[in-house]
């Protein structure tokens, strides 16, 4: 085979494993220029040196035909690779599906502004908590019904007097700690979740969330917290609301109170009422002496405060007019994404 030919041949390969196998044809340990070069020894010198020259000058020209066409197999490599994954800058990015905070949520954080705007610090307590937390330091005594296993959750882990620790009933159970975290005056919001083993209705979740008021210093009456709550609840709702507030009896405050908010539905489409009720949405009164003195604060300066509860499941329900509260946590993506 003359040397055009096998040049040609070398030439015609179309992968690297074509040209490999081609290569070693030729070239390798059995190829056929290797074998010719073994015949030799039995050549005379003359013959030997033509031949051996021949041989020589037709290794150098595969090799450096090989060389060559390696790289150019390598370079259509490379190019069909960069043809495919070829990415354009220039188009637009696909969106990302963005999500959003849980009305809930953004409730929360909304009356945490509005509490800042109006000079109160936001302060936060454990979810769970020891049964003195969250009973003893607010005036309820270990025997009251509330302590009991029909509305409390308690955790399988003891604390130190060997009772079992409970997911907090309420965000009051976050007083004490403030008080004696930050001192006299205070004037504090304590924001959180609390559990209660309670029946599940259209105002009742087992989960819910509250926000914990405190506002302690010298003159803080009665007329004072009504201020507050009304103003504090037509900035969360946007709107002047109507509130009433009932005597209540809670362990921790003397008197207390519970206050309704006016609810009125209004029709998505005619804007028109369809409903309007009262809703429970808070407690509150005047901190029990117990609690100050719980909290080592007893008759400090002759100061005096108020603490309120506010249900903000509720507070939510009014806000966007859902009729019941267990919307925001069954996690149906119909009612979520209609609040994207
Ligand atoms: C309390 O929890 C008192 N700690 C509030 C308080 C604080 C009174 C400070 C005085 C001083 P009550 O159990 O009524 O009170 O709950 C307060 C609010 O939490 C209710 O008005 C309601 O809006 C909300 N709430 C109570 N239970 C649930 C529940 N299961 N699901 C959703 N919201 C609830």
């Amino acid at each position: 085979m003359n040397k055009e030919q096998l040049l040609t041949q070398l030439s015609q390969v179309q992968t690297k494993e074509q040209l490999e196998a081609r290569y070693q044809s030729y070239l390798g340990k059995k190829g056929s220029i290797t074998t010719e070069f073994k015949t030799m020894g039995s050549l005379d010198p003359k013959a030997k040196k033509e031949k051996g020259q021949l041989l020589s000058d037709l290794k150098n020209s595969l090799e450096a035909a090989y060389a060559d066409k390696e790289q150019s197999l390598s370079m259509t490599e490379i190019n069909q690779l960069l043809e495919k994954e070829l990415v354009d800058i220039s188009l637009p990015a696909t969106p990302a599906e963005k999500g959003h905070y849980s009305l809930l949520v953004q409730t929360r954080r909304e009356m945490e502004e509005i509490a800042q705007s109006m000079g109160f610090i936001v302060a936060t307590g454990s979810d769970v908590v020891t049964k003195y937390e969250n009973f003893e330091t607010v005036n309820i005594p270990i025997t009251h019904p509330a302590t009991e296993m029909h509305d409390t959750i308690y955790v399988n882990k003891q604390d130190q007097r060997g009772e079992n620790y409970v997911l907090r009933t309420h965000t009051s159970s976050a007083q004490n700690y403030v008080i004696k975290k930050y001192g006299l005056p205070i004037k504090a919001v304590l924001p959180g979740r609390c559990y209660r083993f309670d029946e599940m209705d259209a105002t009742h979740d087992t989960m819910f969330y509250q926000l914990e008021g405190i506002y302690i210093d010298k003159n803080v009456s009665i007329a004072n917290f009504k201020n507050v709550i009304t103003t504090f609840l037509s900035a969360v709702l946007k709107k002047e609301v109507e509130v009433r507030m009932r005597p209540a009896f809670f362990p921790f405050v003397e008197p207390g109170f519970e206050i309704d908010a006016r609810y009125e539905y209004l029709d998505q489409k005619t804007g028109e009422k369809t409903m309007s009720k009262w809703l429970e949405i808070l407690g509150a009164g005047m901190i029990h002496p117990n609690v100050l003195k719980e909290a080592g604060v007893e008759s400090k300066e002759g100061r005096t405060g108020f603490a309120f509860g506010i249900g903000i499941n509720r507070v939510a329900a009014m806000k966007f007019g859902i009729k019941d509260i267990r919307y925001f946590t069954n996690g149906d993506l119909r009612f979520i994404k209609s609040f994207a």
